[in-house]
């Protein structure tokens, strides 16, 4: 009965354009619903569509055992082949990860998205360069018992994506949920490859949850969860805590995806050899690169090569998160610093655990502050998976030295070579925004109108304390905490108060954004670092960066200036552009492209 009514008043919080959608967590979900009449179609306007694979997608209800215990309520993608290659779904077993889907490029295929959640729902696949109508743009999302019937030919190079909700204000806490898959893409050239592959090809979805002592998900966006974005208490491995794995002595390719909400991670191996990338977001590298740590933030995907004949059967090798700084508001910041080295644990302070008590029943629909009292804060160092080396291997693989070869895109290819399209990062009262604005569901400013099939120079940058701080910092929400408040409120941040001086609202919620950019995947032309004084942890972070390669997120790190080409070919509609941290999404940093 709670939950009806909590899921009625989001929706009236919803329908009053005020994000403050929560779910304090996951209890059992009323199963059964009515199945509502109306079915959305998206077709090509020629309706000559004529599919090579055809899969139902069901988004529904499901509980699975992660914790030792009482099973997990979750919500979880199934799917099933129903026409052409049965082996474009491949399910997974003991998690709550929706099965693998795997095209081939060329490939024509209908999805029909079922609805069985309890409320609305649209599916976006993150990577595909797929048509408006089959991009899972939220004006396009359904109701319960609805379908949606996606239909795109895959023009995508051989790679690593993925699928997840992007239902207006509720991405996050669907996501959250469980609602989430891979998409790998397969090509003649990358199939040409003397990569890993079968059991030595294995995907590494990492991603941070919290649970209650009758082991459900917790989640909230509140308050100052909106700002910080949702940190959990425990990584999740391919949906499984303590993930740990027996390999053979030779090499693995490892498909890493951040399918986290907000947290960022670090990527080491812990007997320090340099981690070896082959693919970024969906594409293979022209050759492989070496970093000593790999950066990767919400939403984006790395394919890492790994050859543990290196240590040897009988030896153990785990990747890592390392500690790093200065992605987080400084409030954040100097309420971490030292709680990271201690492994991490207790991150909110008394004020957090102090909320959970008051209503004498543990930290059950506390809040904000109570769900994130015990977060492993965001720059802590862990351990994501083990690795044991347990047998010899028959044979073994070499690095190639060169992988796929596809033309960069040069400056002069671009329409705008000396005026580079603004993607500007900015607050406005307690939001987060995009080039000036909020999200607006079908709104496209002029410098968002892009012409079909030209090549655009673009520039993601930070524009903290250039707009107005006025008016709308002073509104609070109903029952919600106040931004700054909540912040002071997370243990008692003192050095916030002070901090006026720096450039008011804005330069205190400064802070790292990952940046998705629907449509092809663009190139990065260059990074330029924080000017001096701004750029507080960069060095933790900046040998981390690849900007080689093909991507459809990147991380801007505060007062960071990211350049780069993107092309805007083949479809017109409206394409989103927003911050992959799933609390700011939900929280409206997010805008359309209009393809004209
Ligand atoms: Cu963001």
């Amino acid at each position: 009965m709670a939950d009806k009514v909590d899921l009625k008043r989001r929706r009236l919080i919803q329908a009053a354009g005020v994000g403050a959608a929560s779910l304090a967590a996951f209890p059992a979900f009323p199963i059964i619903l009515k199945r509502q009449a109306g079915r959305k179609v998206a077709r090509p306007p020629s309706g000559t569509f004529s599919p090579d694979v055809e899969i139902d997608l069901v988004a529904g209800v499901s509980r699975v055992p992660i914790l030792k215990g009482q099973p997990t309520s979750v919500w979880r993608y199934s799917a099933k082949v129903t026409k052409g290659d049965p082996g474009a779904v491949i399910p997974l077993q003991n998690t709550y990860l929706g099965p693998i889907l795997k095209f081939k490029t060329g490939q024509r295929v209908r999805i029909t998205l079922k609805n069985q959640l309890p409320e609305q729902h649209i599916t976006h696949w993150h990577g595909l360069h797929s048509p408006f109508e089959a991009d899972g743009h939220p004006s396009y999302a359904i109701r319960p018992g609805q379908e949606y019937v996606y239909e795109f030919e895959v023009k995508n190079q051989a790679g690593t994506n993925w699928y997840h909700p992007h239902t207006n204000m509720l991405t996050g806490s669907q996501a959250y949920a469980g609602l989430a898959g891979l998409i790998i893409v397969e090509d003649k050239q990358e199939q040409g490859l003397p990569l890993p592959r079968g059991e030595f090809d294995v995907p590494l979805v990492i991603q941070d949850r919290t649970f209650n002592e009758r082991n459900q998900f917790l989640y909230d966006r509140r308050g100052p969860i909106a700002m910080l974005g949702f940190l959990g208490e425990r990584i999740l491995v391919n949906g499984q805590p303590d993930f740990t794995m027996q390999v053979a002595s030779r090499a693995y390719r490892f498909r890493v995806l951040n399918g986290s909400n907000s947290r960022l991670y670090k990527l080491a191996w812990s007997d320090h050899s340099p981690v070896t990338v082959i693919a970024t977001d969906g594409a293979l590298l022209e050759k492989p690169v070496t970093r000593p740590y790999i950066m990767i933030g919400p939403g984006q995907r790395v394919e890492i090569w790994r050859d543990f004949s290196k240590p040897g059967v009988g030896k153990e090798i785990t990747l890592e998160s390392l500690e790093f700084e200065g992605t987080m508001p400084p409030g954040y910041e100097q309420q971490m610093r030292g709680r990271r080295a201690m492994g991490g644990r207790g991150g909110m302070g008394a004020m957090g655990r102090g909320m959970g008590m008051m209503g004498g029943r543990g930290r059950m629909g506390m809040g904000p502050l109570a769900v994130m009292a015990n977060h492993i804060p965001q720059g802590s160092a862990f351990t994501i998976a083990r690795f044991h080396v347990t047998r010899k291997a028959k044979d073994n693989l070499e690095l190639p030295k060169q992988l796929y070869s596809r033309p960069l895109y040069r400056l002069e290819d671009t329409v705008n070579p000396d005026h580079p399209r603004p993607i500007a990062i900015g607050t406005k009262g307690r939001h987060f925004t995009l080039n000036g604005k909020v999200f607006e569901m079908l709104g496209a400013l002029d410098v968002e109108t892009i012409p079909v099939n030209t090549i655009q120079l673009m520039e993601i940058f930070h524009a903290h304390g250039m707009e107005h701080e006025g008016e709308e910092n002073e509104k609070q929400e109903e029952g919600s905490m106040s931004m700054q408040g909540g912040m002071r409120g997370m243990g008692g941040m003192g050095g916030m108060g002070g901090m006026g001086g720096m450039g008011g609202g804005g330069m205190m919620m400064s802070m790292v954004h990952p940046i998705h950019l629907h449509g092809p995947y663009f190139q990065i032309v260059k990074r330029t670092p924080p000017r001096e004084g701004h750029g507080l942890g960069y060095d933790t972070v900046k040998d981390g960066f690849i900007n080689e390669g093909l991507h459809d997120t990147v991380l801007a790190m505060p007062d960071e200036r990211i350049t780069l080409i993107k092309p805007f070919t083949d479809y017109k509609g409206l394409f989103l552009y927003h911050c992959h941290n799933l609390e700011h999404e939900d929280a409206e940093m997010m805008r359309n492209f209009k393809v004209v």
